[in-house]
């Protein structure tokens, strides 16, 4: 497919003049131009520029707050808590992130508990900044419902991802990132936009039947990913992402906006861990986390991340390659808005 090259610094300003324009405050905009930006410059489509019309769709229906100030309470023991005010959740994020990094050295672990917030967004580029920090990372949270649990049929879990990253001295962090179903919403969507059917296994229609339909997913339930594994794992984050922090589960989240066709409000549950904290001393935890990745990077395997550190390498030299689609629909946003 042909592409244009467009330098990172180009695409963040157009994507933050459109949220600008759109209505939300400087701050917002910049953290939903790092986030959506991070997405196209790492080659994680799912997540990049085809996300800012939702954003848009979800501002017009009044289900986000524009110029919500997000408020970091004082730490209650290791919990960090920011109420997001119905904002995005990036900048909630990006406000508690110093408070969480300074409790999680004190600590030794500290949590982050953002409640009330609009999430549209991947999870890595928060646990890199974790993992930044010189810490270990873990992030969850629940989305709309739109998986069944395994054995079901009824939408009633979120594509709730779960990420998870480890500092490297002088190299790229080990990171995962993933949907709990088998791929994200926004995965299927493309194949929809794409006109190809889905590969099998990935969804069921809205009479339980399997399809590989995008639209028949769309309308009916995606699955989660490892069967009996994705489910409960999909369910334990529904508990600590959404129960434990006293915000929305995914099926309260889906019954409040009473779409998926915008963004979601619920809560974020994010972890730090102190390494020479919790080793304390037995053996040097980076050593042995090296020698163990070094293992695996030893037997020809790829390294979660590595895609995305490739094709962001990529990017800062050559530019980020978007689609004539991807810059019609930016030059669309930038004169009109979602509409
Ligand atoms: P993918 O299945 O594309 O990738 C998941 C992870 O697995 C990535 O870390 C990826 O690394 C790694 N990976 C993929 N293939 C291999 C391989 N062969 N060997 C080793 N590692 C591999 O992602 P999903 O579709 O599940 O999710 C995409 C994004 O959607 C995530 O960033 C997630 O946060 C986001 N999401 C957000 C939601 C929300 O509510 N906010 C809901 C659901 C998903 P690499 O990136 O290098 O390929
Ligand atoms: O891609 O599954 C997804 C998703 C849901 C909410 C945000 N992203």
């Amino acid at each position: 497919m042909s592409h244009e090259l467009v330098s990172v610094a180009a695409l963040t300003e157009r994507v933050e003049a459109i949220f600008v324009k759109a209505g939300f405050s400087a701050d917002h905009a910049a953290t939903l131009g790092r986030a959506i930006v991070a997405g196209e410059r790492d080659g994680c489509k799912s997540h990049g520029v085809y996300r800012i019309a939702g954003c848009l769709r979800t501002l017009e229906a009044g289900k986000v707050v524009p110029d919500a100030d997000p408020v970091v309470a004082e730490p209650d023991g290791a919990i960090i808590r920011v109420d997001a005010k119905g904002g995005f959740s990036n900048l909630a994020f990006a406000r508690g992130l110093p408070v969480l990094a300074e409790q999680a050295r004190k600590s030794g672990l500290a949590a982050l508990v953002i409640n009330d917030c609009v999430h549209f967004a991947a999870l890595w580029p928060e646990i890199e900044d974790i993992t930044a920090e010189g810490l270990a990372g873990m992030a969850m949270c629940p989305s709309y419902a739109t998986v069944a649990p395994v054995g079901g049929t009824e939408p009633l879990l979120g594509t709730n991802p779960f990420a998870f990253g480890w500092p490297r001295e002088g190299k790229n962090p080990y990171v995962f990132d993933f949907a709990t179903s088998v791929v994200a919403r926004g995965e299927i969507e493309l194949y929809r936009r794409a006109g190809d059917p889905l590969p099998e296994g990935w969804a069921l229609d809205a009479d339980g039947k399997p399809t590989t339909s995008p639209e028949a997913a769309l309308d009916g339930a995606m699955l989660p990913f490892g069967g009996h594994k994705g489910s409960a794992i999909s369910t334990m984050i529904e508990l600590l992402a959404g129960a434990l922090i006293g915000d929305f589960t995914s099926d309260k989240a889906l019954e409040w906006l009473g779409t998926t066709t915008i963004a979601p409000r619920h809560g974020e549950l994010i972890l730090a861990f102190d390494p020479e904290r919790f080793a304390g001393g037995r053996a040097d935890p980076r050593a042995t986390a090296e020698a163990f990745i070094g293992a695996i990077e030893g037997q020809g395997a790829r390294l979660p991340g590595q895609r995305r550190f490739a094709a962001r390498a990529e990017a800062l030299r050559d530019g980020i390659p978007l689609t004539k689609a991807e810059l019609d629909e930016l030059d669309r946003l930038e004169k009109e808005g979602a509409a």
